[in-house]
Parts: C-alpha cells; structure tokens; sequence
C-alpha cells in the first residue's frame, strides 16, 4: 500500500521538473529577503575587491568592473525557505573573469564573500568558478534596485540564494572553508538545492 500511495503521489500534476526538491515556484513575485538595513551605496565610491591567496590583490571601481567583458545569467534562483523563481534575466561580470585578473594561488580552495554591510557568505572554490558565478548589476535590462542589492551582488545561483551575497564588496580567497553569516548559524556548508543541503547535516 506505501508502494501504491508513494508512485500516485509522484504521478500526480507533473511536478515541474525544474524545480528541486521541496521548493515552490514563486510566480511573478519576488521576495525581498536580508539581515540588515538596506544599505544606500553610491557608484562613485563603490568597489569590489578579490584578496587572500592571490597572485595579486585587484580592487575595481564602478568603471572599471564594467570595462570587464559582460555575463548574462539566465534561469532559476532558489532561497532555502522554499521559494524558486524561473526566467531571471541578470547581467554583470563572470568571477571567472575576475579571478582570472588576480590569479587563483595554488593553495587557494575556498572563498569568503562580503558585503559592504559585513554580511558573509562562503564557498567551495569550484562553485565559483566555470561559469557558474556572476558580480551582477542588472534585471532585465534595468539597474538592481537597492533591496535586491543593488548596485551589486554576488549571483550564484545553483546554490540556495543565501549564498548570493547582496551588496557584495568582494572576495577572499582561502586554503581551508570559512563559514559565513547563516552558516555560523546552522546552515549547510554548500547549499545545493538539488541534494536539499538546507542546514548543517542534510
Ligand atoms: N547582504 C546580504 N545578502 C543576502 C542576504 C542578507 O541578509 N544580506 N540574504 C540572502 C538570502 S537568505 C536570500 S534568500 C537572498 C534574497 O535576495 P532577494 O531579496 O533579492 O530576493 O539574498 C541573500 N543575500
Ligand atoms: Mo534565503
């Protein structure tokens, strides 16, 4: 009876098959989710920098990080309370271009990102690197509004959305994981929404 109760609950309504496990598609809103007081930063003072084991540290400004060749990102964003959202349009830089620019170091295995409000986030270095890892500034052709931090966040998005830093500031480069804000707090190491890798454990 399991069996029977378990292979109708699968078959049931085609699940969208782009959605992981446990998420929900969110539809045309966008939820606003953050720790902090939205932070007003201007362009004109605005930076980005990538230290730590490095060949040399690099900081861009506004105009500089722009002079960079573009990325688009197009596709799904997941947050780990359970909402995803499909179609999202973002442009900016590839952090394949920008760790190009300060050389990885050959200890370096792990990164910490900031944001100019002190939130941290951290990663396995593979997960930012080989596409898979934007600085973006635009939605949909538009600058980021500010409570989706704008002028600029970290994109990550085959991880759950906590990872994707907003107001990022920049990166460090590290031979052993750091572990950032949420996962000082419980939350998993990685955060891939497809092994459902919420919190510490999963
Ligand atoms: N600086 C900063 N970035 C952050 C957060 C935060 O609290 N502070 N929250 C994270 C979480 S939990 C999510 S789900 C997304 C939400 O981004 P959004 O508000 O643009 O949807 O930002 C992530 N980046
Ligand atoms: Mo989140």
């Amino acid at each position: 009876m399991a069996l029977t109760r378990g292979f109708t609950g699968r078959s049931r309504g085609a699940r969208d098959s782009r959605l992981p496990p446990g998420q929900y598609d969110a539809g045309t809103n966008w939820p606003v989710l953050h720790v902090e007081p939205t932070p007003s930063i201007d362009t004109a003072t605005w930076s980005f920098e990538i230290d730590g084991l490095v060949d040399k540290p690099v900081r861009w400004s506004w105009d500089e990080i722009h002079a960079l060749p573009a990325s688009r990102y197009e596709g799904a964003i997941h947050c780990v309370t359970t909402w995803s959202k499909f179609g999202m349009r973002f442009d900016g830089v590839s952090v394949d271009t920008l760790l190009d620019v300060a050389g990885v170091g050959d200890d370096a295995a792990f990164a910490l990102a900031r944001s100019h409000t002190g939130y941290t986030t951290n990663f396995p270095l593979e997960d930012l690197t080989g596409g898979k890892a934007w600085v973006v500034w635009d939605i949909d052709g538009a600058p980021l509004a500010s409570i989706h931090g704008g002028p600029a966040r970290l994109l990550v998005p085959h991880l759950y959305f906590w990872k994707s830093a907003k107001w990022v500031s920049g990166l460090t480069l590290f031979a052993e994981d750091q572990r950032g804000f949420w996962e000082q707090r419980g939350y998993h190491y990685r955060g891939d929404p497809w092994l459902e890798q919420r919190y510490q454990g999963d």
